[in-house]
């Protein structure tokens, strides 16, 4: 039986995947570099500076910037973003997520959030989230970010929880690559294309339910 679920944050918990989107688009349009969804796939789960490296490669002519001048222009990412989250209320919590927790829990299971947000612990308090978990991953505290599994091996270790007795639910490329090679089972929600990896997929946070995710985790288990 499977201990703990790692949620990842954006996308997941919430759609910030999309105010990401839409602060690096801002961004990009100050810099002349357009970021449209295809790219931004390239972003999800990426941490900030990562995501600012590769607006930059797309650039017609990429530029030569220094540390600082990196700094700054993800500050001013960041600046985009925090405005856009201001306005997060617990109704943006994604459809069936409050339930499938509430069953979860019921169930047994410990319950972490394994995001690469620094804004991270602001969104889960302005979503009224904030004591819903056991453990919320400090993205200060990661050394490497998605696809590298750290963020999930965090959670584990700290829940004290063997990684093939934890379930990661990911929105991105990057996210189900973390869990997949931390050795964990994966719940993908998107596309099969871009979540290839995924153990269990479903297309949208509402098709979510723990008796189906509980079920498919034992199929997975019995075949390793
Ligand atoms: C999130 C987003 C990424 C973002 C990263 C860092 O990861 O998916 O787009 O770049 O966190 O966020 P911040 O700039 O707020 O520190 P996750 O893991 O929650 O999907
Ligand atoms: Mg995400």
């Amino acid at each position: 039986f499977p201990q703990a679920v790692i949620f990842d944050l954006d996308g997941v918990l919430t759609d910030t995947a999309e105010f990401h989107y839409l602060a690096w688009k801002q961004l990009g349009a100050e810099l002349g570099i357009e970021v449209d969804k295809a790219l931004n796939e390239q972003l999800k789960g990426v941490s900030r500076l990562q995501s600012l490296e590769r607006i930059l490669a797309a650039a017609p002519v990429p530029p030569v910037l220094t540390a600082e001048e990196m700094e700054h222009l993800a500050a001013k990412k960041n600046a985009h973003y925090t405005a856009l989250i201001a306005s997060v209320t617990p109704n943006d919590i994604l459809p069936g997520i409050a339930a499938l927790l509430q069953e979860l829990r019921a169930a047994g299971l410990k319950l972490a959030v394994g995001s690469a947000s620094r804004n991270a612990p602001f969104v889960l308090e302005r979503l009224g989230l904030d004591s819903a978990f056991d453990y919320v991953v400090d993205a200060g505290r990661i050394q490497r970010g998605k696809p590298d599994p750290e963020t999930f091996t965090n959670a584990a270790d700290h829940l004290k929880v063997p990684y093939e007795s934890c379930i990661g639910v990911e929105d991105a490329a990057a996210g189900v690559e973390a869990i997949k090679r931390a050795g964990m089972f994966a719940v993908g929600i998107g596309s099969a294309q871009t979540l290839r990896q995924a153990d269990y997929l479903v297309t949208a946070t509402e098709l979510l339910s723990a008796e189906h995710i509980l079920a498919a985790y034992s199929r997975w288990i019995d075949k390793a």
